[in-house]
């Protein structure tokens, strides 16, 4: 108890020194190492946000059995998990990729989400967006022909929303199941989508004010369109889910979420 008393005394008596010692220094002088002191404080507190809020996210997204789950259990695990079926929840996870686990030094982990192709679970990608680093459009180059105008509708979607145009979310357009001789080109499947996505402009733009669900118009009027008229870039690359050929999907992703 004694103890705690003398502990108390030297305490206020250290205050009382303190005190005196802030006293003789003049208020203006005060005054500026606040403001200094609330300066760094804020700069510190702003550093950390803008730091933070770098995003890590890579949305996989394209029609149903175009290979997302496939492409996102290779990027994770170098393997395919013995087949997927069709997937009816988002799956989501960060990881370093698996490409990158040799690697010595720090690497930074990227976020992939892989959004389900079947229509009603394609809101969801809403909810993803906003965070998005890059979006991949995954298109099936073996089964493309039938499913051409369908994948066009999706792509023409993805490429209208506003958070994509807004914050020009990178795209690419990767042709996947290349594995087989049969599968198309990247370049022929390039130029049928555009072809198909300038049809769906002159359609869509004929319903526009009824339509509230395209933020944006795509392209330039009076001209064909090509994804390079596109405010946010866009281009394409080949893979193989199946194979674990995904070097340039690893490419792409390590672009826009810096090591
Ligand atoms: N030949 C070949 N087949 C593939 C490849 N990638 C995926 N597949 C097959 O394509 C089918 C669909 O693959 P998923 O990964 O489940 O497709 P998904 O895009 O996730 O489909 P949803 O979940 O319905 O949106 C499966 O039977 C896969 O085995 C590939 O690179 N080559
Ligand atoms: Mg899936």
């Amino acid at each position: 108890m004694q103890e705690l008393d003398q502990w108390k005394e030297q305490i206020s008596h250290l205050l009382n020194v303190a005190n005196d010692h802030i006293r003789e220094i003049p208020t203006d002088q005060l005054y500026a190492a606040a403001a200094i002191a609330v300066f760094t404080t804020l700069l510190l507190l702003l550093l950390r946000f803008f730091k933070r809020s770098k995003p890590n996210t890579i949305v996989l997204t394209g029609l149903s059995g175009s290979g997302k789950t496939v492409l996102f259990y290779q990027l994770r695990d170098g393997s395919t998990h013995q087949g997927t079926v069709t997937s009816m929840e988002p799956n989501e996870d960060t990881f370093i990729l698996h490409g990158e686990t040799t690697k010595k030094g720090k690497i930074k982990p990227v976020h992939i989400v892989d959004v389900p192709g079947h229509s009603r679970l394609r809101p969801k990608l809403d909810e993803y967006l906003p965070q998005a680093a890059g979006t991949v459009f995954v298109v099936d180059a073996l089964d493309f022909l039938p499913n051409c105008r369908a994948a066009s509708e999706y792509l023409y979607d993805l490429l209208t929303k506003g958070s994509v145009v807004r914050k020009k979310i990178p795209l690419l357009i990767l042709c996947n199941k290349t594995d087989k001789v049969t599968a198309h080109t990247k370049e022929f499947i390039c130029r049928q989508l555009e072809k198909e996505i300038d049809k769906l402009r002159v359609s869509r733009s004929a319903v526009s004010d009824a339509d509230v669900t395209n933020e944006f118009t795509l392209g330039v009027p009076g001209e064909p369109f090509s994804f390079k008229q596109c405010s946010n870039t866009v281009i394409t690359a080949d893979a193989s889910g199946l194979t674990g050929e995904i070097s340039q999907l690893e490419e792409f992703i390590r672009q826009h979420v810096k090591p």
